[in-house]
């Protein structure tokens, strides 16, 4: 079994690739569910689904998000009646969305929709929300407290970030096959997600880190982070705001305490003796992600790495 945690974009393409090199039924997906929220009364859960539409072959590849050729109509009526549209909501998307919160409402807990909406779209692999409990990453800005989507969508991640917390994180229990999944798993991977937003609020749940601390697998990460740029987002403004350098060795850093190995690009080869320090193995090749070939072969290499075959 290979265990990938997740979230966001950069998150989705590694998973792409991964699952044309792997039996779904091998692959056990944890994902973040800190960018969560509610959006004219519904609960959206982007990366979960972000995942789910990229598994089910109908995720929009060029956006990163959403399903491809959706349209936009209710979105547009939204509008007319004094609803926000800033928050891109296509007319099958919201499908997901009104049955989501519908079923929260008969007390279905996330893990259990999730499944329920694997199950429905033919997905085979198996999806896990981070938890079940609401946690919410809240940017903290000049301007005030921000959730997530109102700091990356609303603002364009324009403002200065001063500093990232996870309201709810504390009482957040993982949810049920989170634990056991890392504990039992061959191999686990972290996706070149923001380590602040995306991977930061799964390793946040309590128990998670120390079971990535505890598990007999290796476990490696493929750097989101390349000459010191983000690949896509704002990882390098979170990173900085968290109080990280904004390099591949910040990322090594952030994960030291349970990483055996980390892929970073060949321009940040000079960075590997100082990631060799840290008591993990760096491995330069070349890990940007633009066409399905190019995910496929990160998707080879890291799992040669893991001697995952
Ligand atoms: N990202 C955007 O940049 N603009 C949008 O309008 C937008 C809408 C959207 C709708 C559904 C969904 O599942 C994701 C959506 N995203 C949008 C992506 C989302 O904000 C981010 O990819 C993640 O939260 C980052 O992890």
């Amino acid at each position: 079994m290979l265990v990938v945690l997740t979230g966001g974009t950069g998150g989705a393409k590694l998973v792409h690739g991964l699952s044309l090199e792997v039996a779904a039924k091998e692959l056990v997906i944890i994902c973040n569910t800190g960018d969560d929220f509610v959006c004219h009364g519904l609960r959206v859960c982007p990366d979960l689904d972000t995942i789910t539409y990229t598994l089910a072959g109908l995720g929009d590849a060029a956006r990163g998000w959403g399903i491809q050729d959706d349209s936009f109509v209710a979105l547009e009526w939204l509008g007319k009646y004094g609803g926000e549209s800033w928050f891109k909501l296509g007319d099958r998307d919201l499908a997901l969305h009104i049955t989501r919160t519908r079923l929260l409402a008969e007390a279905v807990p996330l893990s259990g929709i999730t499944e329920r909406i694997r199950g429905a779209l033919g997905v085979q692999a198996t999806i896990l929300p981070m938890s079940d409990d609401r946690v919410e990453t809240r940017i903290v800005t000049m301007e005030g407290e921000l959730s997530f989507q109102e700091y990356f969508v609303k603002r364009h991640w324009a403002d200065e970030v001063k500093k990232v917390f996870f309201a709810g994180a504390e009482r957040s229990r993982p949810a049920p096959g989170v634990l056991d999944a890392i504990r039992t798993a061959e191999a686990v991977i972290l996706c070149p997600s923001n380590p602040i937003t995306s991977i930061g609020p799964i390793l946040a749940v309590p128990g998670i880190r120390e079971a990535l601390t505890k598990t007999k697998s290796p476990v490696a990460a493929v750097s989101p982070i390349i000459a010191g740029a983000p690949v896509s987002g704002p990882a390098h403004k979170l990173m900085a705001g968290a109080g990280f350098e904004v390099s591949a060795l910040g990322v090594a850093k952030a994960y030291a305490d349970f990483l055996d190995k980390i892929m970073i690009a060949p321009e940040d080869r000079a960075l590997e003796e100082n990631i060799e320090a840290l008591g993990l193995q760096a491995l330069a090749a070349p890990i940007r992600m633009d066409s399905l070939e190019d995910k496929r072969r990160v998707a080879r290499d890291v799992l040669a790495s893991l001697r995952y075959m």
